[in-house]
């Protein structure tokens, strides 16, 4: 079992979204666990993508097609995670905020919250304040919102500041995440909840809805 986790990761790590797709179908087909082909093989490849990116090792062109194999093998493993999903919990959407780009992390969030039976409205990258407001008077319960900028994760408290000129902000949870932001940073803007990681964000939704 270690070693298909290991050429997972490897692949994604080279940007090798073939060999990625095909080990992680053939992980399904072993019943490995799919936590395990995600945080062992695809996150744990991404980590070392992240390390090298900042090591000056790799460059924009290699992390983009690090993202793509990701991205693609996700796709795969989606229907295996949300399996689990019964009847919604409750309907959340969550966005990456304007002016980033960055959506995996946001896309495993989307997955997980999936997996744990909330009904998901992906609103994408680059989502100006307009559209969570939208997406609430739509009935979202909770926004996700994710930043990997520290340029960017500023417009998580536009976001807020739009909900309440809404007259909408007691109407929903908002919930944020990104590697650059911090449980003070969601003190500081008033969010309902912060969460380091993918897990933990469903784990923050549920008891915020107390569900
Ligand atoms: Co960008 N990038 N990037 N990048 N990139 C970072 C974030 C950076 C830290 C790299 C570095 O310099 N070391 C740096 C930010 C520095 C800063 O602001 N402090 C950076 C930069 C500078 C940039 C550009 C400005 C580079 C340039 O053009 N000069 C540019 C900006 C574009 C833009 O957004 N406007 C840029 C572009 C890109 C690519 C397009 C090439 C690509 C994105 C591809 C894509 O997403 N489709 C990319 C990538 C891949 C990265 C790194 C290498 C990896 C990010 C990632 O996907 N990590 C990243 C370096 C790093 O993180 N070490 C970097 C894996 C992912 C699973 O983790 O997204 O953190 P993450 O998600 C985690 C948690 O944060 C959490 O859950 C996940 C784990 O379970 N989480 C939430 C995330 N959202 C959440 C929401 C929640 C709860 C938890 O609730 C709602």
């Amino acid at each position: 079992m270690a070693g298909i986790l290991e050429t997972i990761k490897e692949s994604i790590i080279k940007g090798d979204a073939k060999t990625a797709k095909e080990k992680v179908e053939a992980a399904i087909k072993e019943n490995i666990p799919v936590a395990d082909i995600l945080n062992q093989g695809l996150i744990a490849g991404m980590e070392v993508v992240g390390a090298k990116f900042k090591a000056n090792e790799f460059y924009v062109p290699e992390v983009l097609i690090a993202a793509r194999a990701m991205n693609q093998s996700m796709a795969i493993l989606e229907p295996y995670i949300v399996q689990a999903g019964i009847k919604p919990l409750a309907k959340v959407a969550i966005g990456t905020v304007k002016g980033d780009l960055h959506d995996i992390g946001k896309n495993l969030v989307v997955m997980m919250w999936k997996g744990a039976g909330f009904q998901v409205e992906d609103l994408g990258i680059d989502v100006p304040p307009e559209k969570f407001v939208e997406a609430v008077k739509n009935g979202a319960q909770v926004l996700g919102l994710s930043a990997l900028l520290t340029t960017t994760m500023v417009a998580m408290k536009d976001v807020i500041e739009a909900l309440k000129n809404a007259g909408l902000r007691d109407q929903v949870k908002v919930v944020i995440g990104g590697a650059p932001v911090t449980q003070n940073y969601a003190d500081e803007i008033g969010a309902d909840g912060y969460a380091p990681d993918a897990a933990s964000a469903v784990d923050k939704v549920k008891s915020l809805l107390a569900v």
